[in-house]
């Protein structure tokens, strides 16, 4: 992997304002097919319980909800010192970055509350998230017009991909935080991404690289029989 050099926005005015353009030509890009998207504007999702926060049933079909939090991977939860840490952004972009910890975290933080939906049917409700959102770090690495989905790499060789409409929506996180705490190491800490819109197989623990691609391509699981969409409120668990 290339190590290039990275600037933050914060230390170059002049670069701000390019920033700020980029990232409302990359919002309405998306926006269409971002509201029409099946987690947001689905005629008939399917679930029970009371509405979240997008109008769709809370517990989406087939899933139960848990307080516990199961751990899932494969097996293998990487350690990786803060010193040593760093998260690559590059593939089809303007602008490679590799962050280290410190820079991460000076980026624009984000509290949010959201759920979880694990396609093995359990679902925890209500998880407080904080964490640097993936649209404010592509604005950085300028994704290319030609840019169309996203391969998310772990620490532990795990990939997952994603469709742009989807990685960019504002409830996407890499998140360090949940209930106030580090994200503990099983859990993919230091650093893991989260789609609460998505089953969750599609948020990479421990994540290391974001690879913005032309066209897609199929991750670990999806390359094993999962859905590719992988939307909870129509069942789409496998494809
Ligand atoms: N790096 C990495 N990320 C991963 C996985 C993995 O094996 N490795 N498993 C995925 C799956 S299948 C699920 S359900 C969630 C589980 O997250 P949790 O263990 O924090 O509950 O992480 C996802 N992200
Ligand atoms: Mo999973």
């Amino acid at each position: 992997m290339r190590a290039t050099a990275i600037f933050l926005p914060m230390e170059n005015p002049d670069k701000t304002e390019k920033i700020v353009e980029a990232r409302l030509k990359l919002k309405r890009r998306f926006e269409e097919q971002m509201a029409n998207s099946p987690s947001l504007a689905d005629p008939r999702p399917q679930g029970k319980g009371p509405q979240n926060r997008h109008g769709m049933p809370q517990v989406p079909v087939g899933q139960t909800v848990t307080a516990k939090w199961p751990v899932l991977d494969l097996g293998y939860h990487p350690n990786i010192p803060l010193d040593r840490w760093r998260l690559i952004v590059d593939g089809e972009v303007e602008n490679p970055l590799m962050l280290t910890w410190d820079q991460l975290l000076a980026l624009p933080q984000t509290d949010d509350v959201s759920d979880f939906h694990c396609v093995t049917t359990w679902s925890k409700l209500d998880m407080a998230w904080r964490g640097v959102r993936l649209i404010d770090l592509a604005v950085l690495a300028q994704p290319k017009d030609t840019a169309t989905h996203l391969m998310c790499y772990g620490y532990d060789t795990y990939t997952t991909n994603l469709a742009l409409e989807e990685a960019l929506k504002p409830d996407v996180l890499l998140a360090h935080t949940v209930d106030g705490q580090p994200l503990p190491r099983e859990h993919g800490g230091p650093l893991r991404m989260i789609t609460p819109q998505l089953y969750a197989w599609k948020g990479s623990k421990w994540i290391k690289r974001i690879e913005f691609l032309p066209q897609n391509r199929l991750g670990f699981w999806e390359e094993r029989g999962y859905s590719n969409t992988a939307y909870p409120w129509r069942n789409d668990r496998y494809s």
